[in-house]
């Protein structure tokens, strides 16, 4: 929807046309050189950037001139986060500003347990809260699956139980104020959350897909949803799903501490620069001796840090 126009060229007659002429909104979704701007006026707009080179996701505030047909991203204003993902070939932005990701799993399809751990590592290591929202509580299987998820309720993560076709006021309740995104592998029924949730959000879901033809209708971009009836602003990301979390761009020092279940023994080895491996007095390890830590954590947090470290070597 293009915003008012004035004739190309015509110069604005006041000074409070001109400040009208800028304003600010937020990304709702980014394609390859333009992007959606929901504008603070309600109005949504295609936007161009103008230079070239500045990063930005779904969730970012902009600063948005009116153009012709279209409007003129300005600025990035400051972000407080950026939530990354990525696969073995390319990294992938999420979302900006994000305060709550929320990891989608079913019953249905075969689930890599470890993507539970990757996404609250993510979430830990920007800032954000995490909670797993167990999705399909209607298939048969859903009963065998939930015990599955205690390890990440142990950790002091909320597990949210539901079925998209048929109820998400729980899920909807943890959202209210939240800036959260959803990740999880496809066909979990993130886009089918997103329409419940948000009415009007003609998010696409899988029946679309078997109407038109076309077999699974997979969603492609993050995209923003405001939450309907939420004063404090709440919003939630849809995201494409993926079968991969990389997460290589994270500090390899800042990784250990994104694992909760880590943070009380870390700074307490007996090496200031203990890689929680085989050096002795380890807290870390010792932890894992008594049982208070699970050995596969420590495993994955130390993957990750060889990982982020490989990323960061000269000449890759
Ligand atoms: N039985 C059942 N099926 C569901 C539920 N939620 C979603 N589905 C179905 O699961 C399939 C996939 O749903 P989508 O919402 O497209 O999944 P998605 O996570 O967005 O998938 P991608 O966009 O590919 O990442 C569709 O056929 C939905 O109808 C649910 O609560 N119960
Ligand atoms: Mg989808
Ligand atoms: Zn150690």
């Amino acid at each position: 929807m293009p915003p008012s126009r004035r004739p190309l060229g015509a110069a604005p007659r006041t000074a409070k046309a001109a400040a009208a002429a800028t304003t600010t909104g937020t990304v709702v979704a980014a394609y390859r050189r333009h992007w959606a701007v929901l504008r603070d006026d309600g109005a949504l707009v295609a936007c161009v950037l103008k230079g070239r080179g500045a990063t930005i996701a779904a969730g970012d505030r902009v600063q948005v001139a009116s153009g012709d047909g279209g409007g003129v991203i300005e600025h990035v204003l400051p972000r407080r986060n950026l939530v990354y993902r990525s696969d073995a070939h390319r990294a992938k932005l999420v979302a900006a500003n994000v305060t709550l990701v929320v990891g989608v799993v079913a019953p249905d399809l075969a689930i890599d347990l470890e993507l539970l751990d990757r996404w609250s590592v993510a979430a830990e290591a920007e800032g954000c809260a995490f909670v797993v929202c167990a999705n399909k509580s209607d298939d048969p299987a859903f009963a065998g699956f939930l015990p599955r998820l205690a390890p990440w309720q142990r950790l002091g993560y909320g597990v949210i139980a539901m079925s998209a076709k048929h109820d998400a006021s729980l899920l909807r309740a943890r959202l209210l104020g939240e800036h959260a995104v959803l990740v999880g592998q496809s066909g979990v029924g993130k886009s089918t959350i997103v329409n419940a949730l948000v009415p009007a959000a003609g998010a696409r879901v899988g029946e679309v897909s078997q109407a038109l033809g076309s077999g699974r209708h997979t969603t492609t971009e993050s995209t923003l949803h405001r939450l309907p009836d939420d004063p404090s602003g709440g919003w939630i990301v849809d995201s494409p799903g993926m079968t991969q979390f990389a997460l290589a761009h994270l500090e390899p020092s800042a990784i250990p501490a994104a694992f909760v279940d880590l943070r009380p023994w870390l700074g307490r080895c007996r090496f200031r620069d203990c890689r929680h491996d085989r050096e002795p007095g380890c807290a870390v390890q010792e932890a894992v001796a008594r049982g208070d830590v699970a050995r596969h954590r420590v495993a994955l947090m130390r993957t990750l840090v060889a990982q982020s470290e490989a990323a960061r070597r000269p000449g890759r």
